[in-house]
């Protein structure tokens, strides 16, 4: 009983209780706020346990602010603080019911009050149960009025508090080290917002993203309309004009960009135990009306798939860390693939995707892009046993984007996102249907199988395509982001390939990835040309007849006969027909073997390619980090609003009737508007009664 009172006499009359109190009560609510309001996707004991413990560092860093004054001030400046601090948490729950990510630095800049809407619909969407951030607010108050709190107006001796400053700033240090641990690259490779608050929380992702944004402020202000000037002009210099036979041959057709997500050439073709492991693709690969590029190259780095993405839809590399669609998506001016078709051509854009709308910051950057509409995870049906890693599995993602597609006005341009194909490469067993392979390396064996399951879903869609018509004027592009097999498995990958060593030379020219356009009545073939993700768009173009000589590029069209075929890697590495860089040292492309006596003239050469790509790789970081294209409008081309774009579900979906009734050519529409949803049959295990 002595104890009890003597610890209600400790909470209730020192100093130290108070702050006791306030912080536990944060602690406790934010904690329950991260489990009812947000969806974070925490799986494992240690995901489970930072989210528990890490509201608490910063709660007692920030609080912990008022225990450096005396008297009643110091209970004041606490519970301000905590208030604030709730507010924040109060926001963010808005905010992420709307947009399912949290408030950042850019977007509260770039907003302003208008955008989003965000201002207007604050009463919609709030809940009666989200004040309840506030209820230890109101009850500290409320105790210290009624005088259950007696002010403690002894300063508290400096050694204590900052012996409790310091214990906080250890705790965000162990709360960041354990993170790391579970998530190599969270604060570098910037994946998803959500996954910096799953790990250390709403605060620290509050600090983190205001450093970061302030760094890249300051890079930003710097740069000007000279930069852009100098990029200019080495753009013009080396432009490559488009293939003139190839030049609008699908010009007006709609374009279906499939995602083969970490999808590597070599398996085109693959066998396992006498199998085909992609059978589909092969078809496809193989098919004389589909161009097929066999040293096509991915040109990721850190961003990964929005590395792709990026070089993808502008033709602009990512940078030498992070994810430049994460870090930039959201500030930068883009002159991006679907704002050009949209304006130029009359295009719609949509991007169909299974997967979490935050990932790689897609949600804002798409709208950077001009993509008229984003339909990620929450526009799919989730069922037990539909999730896989990182989206619903793909036969299920298509079975579902159909009856989107066919709302979609003619000509569109659709990027499909799939994702089984991810690793750990980890299929359930009921959508086995081809043998692991045997290298006995574990994140490398179920390759095959989910790169088979990948594939027949693409089969899927393709009967689809044929049956409901769509084929006929649609192009079809698909295309591997990255490598699915790291550079951490030589032996492994050996063994697949039958080879009796695996060196970094190997790895090098294992980066390559499928690059297909298919389209009936087009000029097939096996096309040997050199090039690498940032060439796709202007292979595209080239195709679809779009003009894009004063777009600021860094790419050519593959179709270009007089193509340069330098395929860089972000870590200035690179591959010619000819010659190969591999971490500094030169090999010959064809044998493998190293260049070790190089002739002047050789010398040179490697010289001057080697300078080539670090030159194109510098400018087009300064285009990113300086935020050039703000400095330039091309000829004709408006600057997208991002204002203007909202990928809430229900006003899409409202948005896009209206436009279908407008355009009177959709697929449904043109269908007698009937759906065609019975034509895409699928064996989904999860679908059978
Ligand atoms: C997630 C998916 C995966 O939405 O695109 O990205 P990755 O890990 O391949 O970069
Ligand atoms: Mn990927």
């Amino acid at each position: 009983m002595g104890r009890l009172k003597a610890s209600y006499n400790w909470l209730t009359k020192t100093k130290l209780g108070f702050f006791t109190v306030v912080v536990v009560f944060f602690w406790v609510k934010t904690y329950l706020t991260y489990i009812t309001k947000f969806n974070l996707g925490v799986v494992g004991p240690m995901q489970k346990f930072l989210l528990l413990i890490n509201p608490l560092p910063t709660a007692m860093l920030l609080i912990g602010i008022g225990l450096f004054f005396k008297g009643r001030k110091s209970y004041w400046i606490m519970v301000i603080i905590d208030f604030l601090l709730s507010l924040w948490l109060f926001s963010n729950i808005l905010y992420y019911r709307e947009f399912s990510d949290f408030l950042s630095t850019s977007i509260i800049k770039t907003s302003g009050s208008t955008s989003d809407n965000l201002g207007k619909s604050i009463a919609g969407i709030t809940k009666g149960t989200d004040f309840l951030v506030f209820l230890d607010v109101v009850i500290i108050v409320l105790l210290i009025a009624f005088k259950v709190f007696k002010i403690d107006v002894r300063r508290l001796k400096l050694k204590i508090s900052l012996l409790i400053e310091g214990l906080a700033v250890v705790l965000i240090g162990t709360n960041l080290t354990m993170a790391q641990k579970d998530r190599p690259g969270l604060l570098t490779r910037t994946f998803d917002n959500n996954y910096i608050v799953k790990y250390l929380g709403l605060n620290s992702f509050a600090v983190y993203d205001g450093v970061k944004t302030a760094q890249s402020n300051a890079i930003m202000a710097k740069a000007n309309h000279s930069d852009l000037k100098t990029v200019q002009s080495y753009i013009k210099k080396n432009y490559i004009a488009p293939n003139p036979e190839y030049y609008g041959v699908a010009k007006n057709k709609n374009v279906l960009v499939i995602h083969l997500e970490s999808f590597q050439q070599f398996l085109i073709d693959y066998k396992w135990h006498g199998k085909e492991v992609t059978p589909n693709l092969n078809k496809l690969y193989h098919a004389n009306d589909t161009i097929s590029f066999d040293n096509f190259f991915n040109q990721v780095g850190q961003g990964k798939t929005s590395d792709a993405e990026m070089m993808l839809e502008n033709s602009i590399f990512g940078l030498q860390s992070g994810s430049a669609m994460s870090s930039y998506g959201t500030s930068n001016t883009f002159e991006s693939a679907p704002a050009i078709l949209g304006q130029q051509a009359g295009y719609t854009s949509a991007v169909m995707h299974g997967g979490a709308g935050s990932f790689w910051n897609r949600d804002n950057a798409y709208k950077s892009f001009g993509y008229d509409y984003f339909m990620p995870l929450s526009y799919y049906q989730n069922k037990k046993g539909y999730y896989l890693g990182y989206g619903i599995k793909d036969k299920l993602f298509f079975d579902q984007s159909i009856k989107y597609m066919e709302h979609l006005p003619q000509p569109f341009y659709l990027k499909m996102i799939t994702v089984t194909n991810h690793y750990p490469y980890d299929l359930d067993k009921k959508n086995q249907s081809i043998d692991k392979t045997d290298t006995g390396d574990k994140t490398v064996d179920g390759y095959v199988q989910t790169a088979h399951y990948l594939d027949e879903a693409i089969g899927e869609l393709m009967s689809y395509l044929k049956k409901s018509g769509l084929e006929k004027n649609t192009l079809i592009m698909l295309y591997g982001d990255h490598y699915g097999i790291s550079g951490n498995h030589h032996k492994a990958s050996a063994q697949l390939l039958n080879k009796d060593s695996f060196n970094n030379f190997d790895n090098l020219q294992f980066q390559r990835v499928p690059l297909m356009f298919h389209m009936p009545g087009l000029k097939g073939g096996i096309n040997h040309t050199y090039g690498g993700e940032i060439d796709v768009r202007p292979t595209l173009f080239n195709l679809l007849g779009i003009n894009d000589q004063n777009m600021i590029q860094f790419g050519h069209s593959l179709l270009a006969k007089n193509a340069p075929q330098i395929v860089a890697q972000r870590n200035g590495d690179f591959i010619t027909p000819k010659y190969s860089k591999v971490e500094g040292s030169y090999y010959y492309t064809k044998s493998g073997k190293r260049v070790t006596h190089p002739s002047k003239k050789v010398k040179a050469q490697l010289a001057s390619i080697s300078n080539t790509v670090t030159t194109e790789l510098s400018l087009s970081d300064r285009v990113i980090t300086g935020n050039l294209l703000r400095f330039y409008k091309p000829n004709g081309f408006k600057y997208v609003k991002r204002k203007n774009y909202t990928y809430k579900k229900a006003d899409s979906l409202k948005r896009l009737k209206k436009a279908e009734k407008k355009s009177k050519n959709s697929v449904w529409y043109k269908n007698g508007k009937k759906s065609t949803q019975s034509d895409f049959k699928t064996d989904a295990p999860e679908l059978k009664k």
